[in-house]
């Protein structure tokens, strides 16, 4: 077995980061720099043409986007581990969790970093990415409503949008309505330093 993975600090490829310290997945680790333009040269380009992390080689297969990467690497190394449910219902759940937050998070999140940074976004754009956080953030509440993570025990779908929430907070994202997913991604980052403890003790 051959896992190549391709990273880069302060993006993305975090949560992939995260959920192979959970997993303790032995693979060989590929930093690259967005400085030095590393995923627009033509070697990363021919496994992403894309040009973005993260990106997973598993035998010889690339594969890229972050939350098809989560699944793969969850059913492919995490259900063994109790990380990731086996074919069935729950894992539909799983799936649901961690694509309706790729799907639904990414815009308007890029939209507070680039005002964070300046960009030319209009008052009215922040304010209906706001209006759309704060409605999946609802969502996400009643998602967690008499639940410690979101398919009961903790799992890799926690790391994915854990590590999502914990960067929408960083970007600006206004969770003070919202206690349960503060508390939530409190409860994830605990549960990550934990995986990192035991990643380190293993190697
Ligand atoms: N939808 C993609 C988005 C990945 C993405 O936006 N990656 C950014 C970093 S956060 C990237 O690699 N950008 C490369 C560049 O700007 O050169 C995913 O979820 O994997």
């Amino acid at each position: 077995m051959s896992l190549e993975f391709y990273h880069a600090p302060y993006s993305t490829a975090d949560i992939t980061k995260a959920v192979l310290t959970a997993l303790q997945t032995p693979h060989k680790l590929h930093t690259l720099s967005f400085a030095t333009k590393d995923t627009r040269k033509p070697e990363f380009l021919a496994l992403n043409p894309n040009g973005q992390v993260p990106v997973i080689v598993h035998d010889n297969v690339p594969i890229f986007e972050s939350a098809a990467i989560t699944l793969y690497l969850g059913e492919t190394f995490g259900v063994e581990k109790g990380l990731y449910p086996p074919p069935g219902p729950q894992r539909g759940e799983a799936m649901k969790w961690v694509i309706w937050s790729n799907v639904n998070f990414s815009r308007p999140l890029y939209v507070l970093m680039s005002a964070k940074g300046g960009g030319a976004f209009s008052k009215e754009e922040i304010d209906a990415a706001n209006e759309t956080l704060n409605n999946l953030l609802g969502t996400l509440t009643k998602g967690l409503e008499g639940k410690g993570f979101l398919l009961g025990s903790w799992s890799v779908v926690d790391i994915h949008v854990g590590s999502m929430m914990g960067y929408g907070t960083l970007v600006g994202m206004d969770t003070t309505e919202f206690p349960a997913v503060q508390a939530y991604v409190k409860r994830c980052e605990k549960k990550m330093e934990e995986a990192e403890k035991a990643a380190a003790a293993a190697k």
